[in-house]
């Protein structure tokens, strides 16, 4: 009888900073791929549904799954491994599977801290999961499947060889997102995500992504892109997108090729992306924007020479200035992702970028994430060499919360630069004196709740 596979999401753990849930891309093409070769799939999204543990495991007994797999990265991880239990608990021949890219770096950890799971796929999993599913269906080994991570018959932990990326990205399904309900998402946003793009071919060490998904681009086709944008808009009657492509314009032809196919076949649509500030130019901004773009996300990261060549991020704060400027002054809006705390960070470079960002993006409050060593990156493994490291819970790894420290920012820095980050933007004489707000209520509301905030953080400081 072919396998029942249940994909599980887990919750984030309490007191996380979180975005509000969506169908998740990674499982939903998992789920795609396993349905289009005649498996019965299902989903639970624990942060999409806020079951408790106790309703998590009525739906498993319920549902009777055979194979449970659970996504996590770093911060679900944990919540991810008492689901994993919860599921052997209730079913107990059930083969558990897990992936994502927390586990893809700690494997062997994995299967040591929780006996209950069997296997872990590293990396790309679509290609991964279909043979492991088969095998299981055949009751073949798994000793040549490329890309998992195992417990072998005397019990030691097994780590097969990498599986080579995907390279014709268009020969994949669309994401399963009939398995989310997708009318709940509507209360949140109203925006669905999409990608055309995995890889990288930085290197910046703090980063997963490109360690996960290879130092190459691949790319779909923009017909292909498109037809996932029809479909989405005919099923689910959406005009918004959001594309998580960690670099949208790495090939400027390629999105060139999609802002026009988005024209030609009429699609009245809104949408942003992300991308690096050496990837664009003005003319590629003014096409994309004919062509529904409204926001665009960049990795800033620092606005010091220093953080950057630290980060080896290969942008200079120059360039994000002059990129930023071209966006606003096609009339987009430059969303700056920014990283305090990363080694070498001193109070002075930390206040730098802070201002640099309010600098290039006058309208926008940047994103201030904390620098955090994920598993499988340069920065962990410096930071655990130095011996840096204060924080091993990884349910503390939400990039809101100070990890580690360095011998030129304690923690206690790191987390006060990042909250008086947020305050100074709010008390800018720009952000009072802006024509679009002067005179409105929520403005008042806003400079007095950080005003009162920047006091009491003074007080706490002296
Ligand atoms: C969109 C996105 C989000 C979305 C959705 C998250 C998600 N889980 O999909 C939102 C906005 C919610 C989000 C939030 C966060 N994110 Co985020 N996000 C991304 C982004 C840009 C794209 C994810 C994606 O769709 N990728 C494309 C799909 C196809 O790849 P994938 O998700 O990796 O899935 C594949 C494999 O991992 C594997 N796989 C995944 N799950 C499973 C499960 C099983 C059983 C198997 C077999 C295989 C498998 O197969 C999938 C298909 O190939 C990635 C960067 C990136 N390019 O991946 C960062 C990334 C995943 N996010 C990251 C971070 C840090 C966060 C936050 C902590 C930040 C924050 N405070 O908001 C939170 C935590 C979210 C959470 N639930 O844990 C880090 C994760 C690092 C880590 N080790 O955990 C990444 C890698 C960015 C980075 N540069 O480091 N994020
Ligand atoms: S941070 Fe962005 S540019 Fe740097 S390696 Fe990761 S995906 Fe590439």
């Amino acid at each position: 009888m072919k396998p029942h596979i249940t994909m599980v999401n887990p919750a984030a753990p309490a007191g996380a900073v979180m975005h509000w849930p969506f169908a998740l891309l990674g499982l939903g093409y998992l789920a795609a791929v396993l349905e289009k070769a005649g498996y019965q799939v299902d989903v639970i999204d624990c942060q999409v549904s806020g079951i408790s543990l106790e309703d998590y495991k009525k739906e498993i007994e319920k549902r009777k799954p055979d194979i449970v797999g659970v996504t996590s990265s770093t911060l679900t991880y944990k919540s991810g491994n008492k689901l994993i239990k919860a599921a052997r608990e209730v079913q107990p021949n059930c083969i558990t599977l897990a992936g994502g890219p927390h586990v893809t770096f700690w494997d062997d950890h994995a299967l040591e801290e929780c006996p209950e799971l069997d296997m872990v796929i590293r990396r790309e999993g679509e290609e991964t999961i279909l043979e492991v599913v088969q095998r299981i269906e055949a009751n073949q080994s798994l000793k040549d499947v490329l890309g998992i991570t195992y417990r072998g018959l005397d019990g030691k932990i097994v780590r097969n060889a990498d599986r080579p990326y995907i390279e014709d990205l268009d020969s994949l399904p669309f994401p399963a997102r009939h398995l989310w309900p997708m009318d709940k998402f509507s209360q949140y946003e109203d925006v669905l995500y999409l990608a055309m793009t995995r890889g990288c071919v930085y290197w910046c060490e703090f980063c997963c992504t490109v360690r996960m998904h290879g130092r190459a681009y691949r790319m779909r086709s923009a017909q292909n892109v498109v037809n996932e944008l029809e479909y989405l808009y005919k099923t689910y009657g959406k005009t918004k997108f959001t594309f998580c492509d960690d670099a949208f314009t790495v090939d400027p032809e390629r999105v060139r090729e999609l802002c026009s196919e988005i024209k030609k076949r009429g699609l009245k649509i809104e949408w942003n992306c992300g991308t690096r500030v050496d990837m664009l130019t003005k003319d590629l901004l003014l096409t994309m924007k004919d062509a529904g773009c409204i926001s665009v996300w960049f990795g800033v990261e620092s606005g010091t020479e220093e953080m950057l060549k630290a980060m080896k991020k290969g942008i200079t704060p120059e360039l994000t200035a002059k990129t930023l400027g071209m966006v606003r002054e096609v009339g987009l809006r430059p969303v700056p992702n920014v990283i305090l705390g990363f080694p070498g960070e001193t109070k002075k470079t930390a206040w730098d970028t802070i201002k640099f960002i309010e600098k290039v993006a006058p309208d926008m409050v940047g994103f201030y994430n904390v620098a955090t060593p994920f598993p499988g990156t340069p920065l962990y493994d410096q930071v655990k060499a130095n011996g840096w490291l204060r924080i091993t819970d990884f349910d503390k790894y939400d990039t809101t919360r100070p990890i580690f420290e360095t011998p030129q920012l304690s923690m206690k820095e790191l987390g006060k630069l990042r909250e008086g980050a947020f305050h100074h933007y709010y008390l800018r004489r720009a952000y009072f004196m802006d024509k679009s707000r002067r005179f409105k209520i929520s403005t008042a509301l806003a400079v007095g709740m950080h005003f009162a905030a920047n006091i009491k953080l003074k007080l706490r400081r002296s």
